[in-house]
């Protein structure tokens, strides 16, 4: 299978793949865009403290565009923009920020009950993992409610944005995951 599946990376180029960053503010979205960036980082420009930061990112055969949305809620209006065609939303929490688990718990789910996400992988990054006190991702798991997920393609990963510990492997597993996904579509 490992064989067949190689082959088929090759026949078919590095799929595409639209990611959206999402989360609280300070979570460490832009920092883990920055963390991952190919080349250059296309800024939007910032209205009423809505701003998007796009790069595209090549990383195991998959061809990954990432959208950091940030600014606060009251513009999530704007935020349904960029949720045509998601392939996966990776869920950014500070693990140290607990007193804001509730408001990011109450975030994802709005964001995953919107119709154009009902299908979409999601990673959670818990975040920031390098200071003291912070949650586990079971914890973490447990305080956003992720079991009520269960029926979508989803796991939790520990990071670190700022020296980039965990992001890479965060990103393995969405890139074999959104493989795995467009194989089945095809066969
Ligand atoms: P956002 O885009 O989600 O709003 P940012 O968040 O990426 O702007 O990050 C917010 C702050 O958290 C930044 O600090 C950033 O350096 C810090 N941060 C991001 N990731 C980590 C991490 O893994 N560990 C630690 N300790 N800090 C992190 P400043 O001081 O610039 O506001
Ligand atoms: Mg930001």
């Amino acid at each position: 299978m490992g064989l067949v599946s190689n082959v088929l990376d090759w026949i078919l180029g590095p799929l595409p793949a639209k990611i959206i960053l999402l989360g609280l503010d300070n979570a460490g979205k832009t920092t883990i865009l920055y963390k991952i960036k190919q080349g250059q980082v296309i800024n939007t420009i910032p209205t009423d403290g809505f701003n998007v930061n796009i790069n595209t990112v090549t990383h195991k055969s998959v061809n990954f565009t990432v959208y950091d949305i940030g600014g606060q809620d009251s513009n999530r209006d704007l935020w349904y923009n960029y949720y045509e065609e998601v392939e996966a939303v990776v869920y950014v929490v500070d693990s140290s920020d607990k007193n804001r688990m509730e408001e990011s718990k109450l975030l994802l789910e709005s964001i995953l009950r919107h119709e154009l996400l009902y299908n979409c992988t999601l990673l959670v990054l818990n975040n920031k993992d390098d200071r003291l006190g912070t949650c586990s991702n079971e914890e973490v798991a447990s305080q956003l409610g992720l079991n009520q997920f269960n029926d979508r393609d989803l796991t939790i990963q520990s990071t670190c944005a700022l020296r980039g510990e965990g992001v890479w492997e965060g990103l393995d597993w969405l890139a074999k995951n959104i493989k795995k996904k467009k194989k089945r579509q095809l066969f």
